[in-house]
């Protein structure tokens, strides 16, 4: 008995669970075959799918019919149609059907799963403006981030953008960059936010500042990527003729510094001196002490001989 037979199969409109009951000769039975699932990348939300029904009963007599929910075939009827699908999976079904001259009409069904799935990862860049900070004069700037998405699969207003967050690659308050804090602000991490304040300043000693605003794109499919938005505060204009008077009143504050550690250093190491010669000085008259004990206990001794 083929395999087939032990199918459900649909006559005219009866189903009937046991092959035994049909009538029509094995051979000429129908039989649907497809495969059990297609699996395509997705290109703008969809994709172009040809079905594969040429493992079934075909020729003349038979007829085939696939039918998918809101999917429209090229030709439905066809061994290999051709449609469109969504993003998602969509289940779809393939009918081959009987007609014979005499007898009852036949009907096998396969059914199978296409889906249409999205891999691939957004592209992405983050540009701020400005990117480029000057002069260095301790005032917080607006920098506003422009984020522009392309996806494989999804439109650009179906990705979630997110700020990761927002750093200097100096301290916020280190040495030589002018005694503020609080350089960064009005960034939250977290949201969407492409708008936040920095503060037009960096280490006088330094090579420049880097902010950095950094950003994760996500699809719809889960597929992520990060960029980065770089706001520099260079150390100079590039001329390096150092007659800027912001670099000179850096220079002034970090000499400045530089005069008060060394300071504090010599005074330091003078109180370690006065201590050490103080030690030196005890430890002197503890010697001439005990050498004195010494020789007393020595005369008394050749006393007592
Ligand atoms: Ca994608
Ligand atoms: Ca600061
Ligand atoms: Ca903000």
């Amino acid at each position: 008995m083929s395999s087939s037979l032990l199918k459900a199969r649909s006559i005219t409109g009866f189903v009937l669970a046991a092959a035994s009951i049909v009538a029509a000769p094995a051979a000429a039975a129908p039989e649907a075959i497809v495969e059990p699932e297609v699996v395509r990348e997705c290109a703008n939300g969809e994709a172009l799918v040809t079905l594969d029904g040429t493992g079934s009963t075909l020729g003349a007599g038979f007829s085939l019919l696939w039918t998918a929910p809101g999917i429209v075939f090229d030709d439905p009827t066809s061994a290999t149609p051709t449609a469109r699908f969504p993003l998602g999976e969509t289940p779809v079904t393939l009918s081959v059907t009987e007609t014979p001259a005499t007898g009852p009409v036949l009907t096998d069904t396969a059914t199978l799963l296409v889906i249409v799935e999205d891999t691939t990862p957004p592209a992405v860049s983050a540009t701020p403006t400005p990117a480029i900070l000057w002069p260095p004069n301790h005032r917080l700037e607006a920098v506003d981030v422009e984020i522009t998405v392309a996806d494989a699969c999804d439109p650009p207003d179906h990705v979630a953008v997110e700020l990761l967050d927002v750093e200097s690659s100096e301290p916020d308050d280190g040495t030589g960059d002018g005694h503020t804090t609080n350089d960064i602000q009005g960034a939250e991490p977290g949201t969407d936010d492409r708008s936040f304040a920095v503060r037009a300043e960096r280490a006088g000693p330094g090579r420049g500042r880097v902010y950095t605003a950094t950003y994760r794109v996500t699809d719809g499919s889960g597929n992520a990527t990060q960029a980065r938005a770089e706001t520099l505060v260079p150390h100079d204009q590039g001329g390096g003729s150092g007659g800027d008077p912001d670099d000179l009143e850096e220079a002034a504050q970090q000499a400045e510094a530089a005069a008060a550690r060394a300071e504090a250093d010599y005074e330091a190491a003078k109180a370690a001196l006065a201590q050490a010669k103080a030690d030196l000085a005890l430890r002197k008259k503890i010697a001439q002490a005990a050498r004195k004990e010494a020789q007393r206990l020595r005369r008394a001794a050749n006393r007592a001989h």
